[in-house]
């Protein structure tokens, strides 16, 4: 969580003054009582409106909370605006707890453009095999998927060849760049 808190500091103060300011207006929006700190309550009523979010799960406001008073300064809310922007994956699809560092997602879903949906999973889900997933599915943690995502753009971009021809060697790529990264083959 302190990493996470670090990293969104960082991005608040290179943010353009008028989203800054914007940041300022949602806070003041989440804060209904005006008492300059979010409730859990005043965090659930926020997303509760915004249907289909994984924001309403309160184990994210209950690790943003990091001085643990029960509500959310303007400080752990950063953490909190940091994470909406970034649209990275937050929620453990096994246990539902938040994730706020290395999570390991199934590299056969994530590639795969048609399906839409990663599945990712907490660390503790994967260790322990708390999870039901299809049975050949290789697991890579986050930043080894992150770093073949771009291999594979710089890959594709290079080589202009047909869709068809393109689309079988990016799947062996896919498949040989999982193993080479040295992730585990459940
Ligand atoms: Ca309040
Ligand atoms: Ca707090
Ligand atoms: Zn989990
Ligand atoms: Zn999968």
């Amino acid at each position: 969580m302190e990493e996470i808190r670090r990293v969104a500091a960082a991005y608040y103060e290179h943010l353009p003054a008028k989203d800054k300011k914007s940041l300022r207006g949602t806070f003041k929006a989440m804060d209904k009582n005006r008492d300059g700190k979010i409730s859990l309550l005043e965090y659930l009523d926020y997303f509760k409106k915004k249907n289909g979010t994984d924001f309403t799960h309160q184990s994210i406001c209950r690790a943003l909370d990091m001085n643990v008073n029960g509500s959310l300064d303007f400080e752990e809310a950063i953490v909190l605006f940091y994470i909406m922007e970034s649209g990275r994956t937050i929620i453990c699809m096994s246990c539902k707890t938040f994730m706020a560092g290395v999570y390991f997602s199934c590299s056969q879903c994530f590639f795969n453009v048609a399906s839409r949906r990663s599945f990712d999973i907490c660390c503790d889900c994967y260790g322990g095999k708390k999870f039901t997933h299809h049975s050949d599915a290789i697991f890579c943690d986050n930043f080894s998927l992150l770093s073949q995502s771009r291999s594979l753009a710089l890959e594709a971009s290079a080589e202009k060849r047909s869709r068809v021809v393109e689309g079988c060697n990016w799947m062996l790529g896919v498949a040989n760049l999982a193993v080479s990264a040295g992730c585990i083959i459940m």
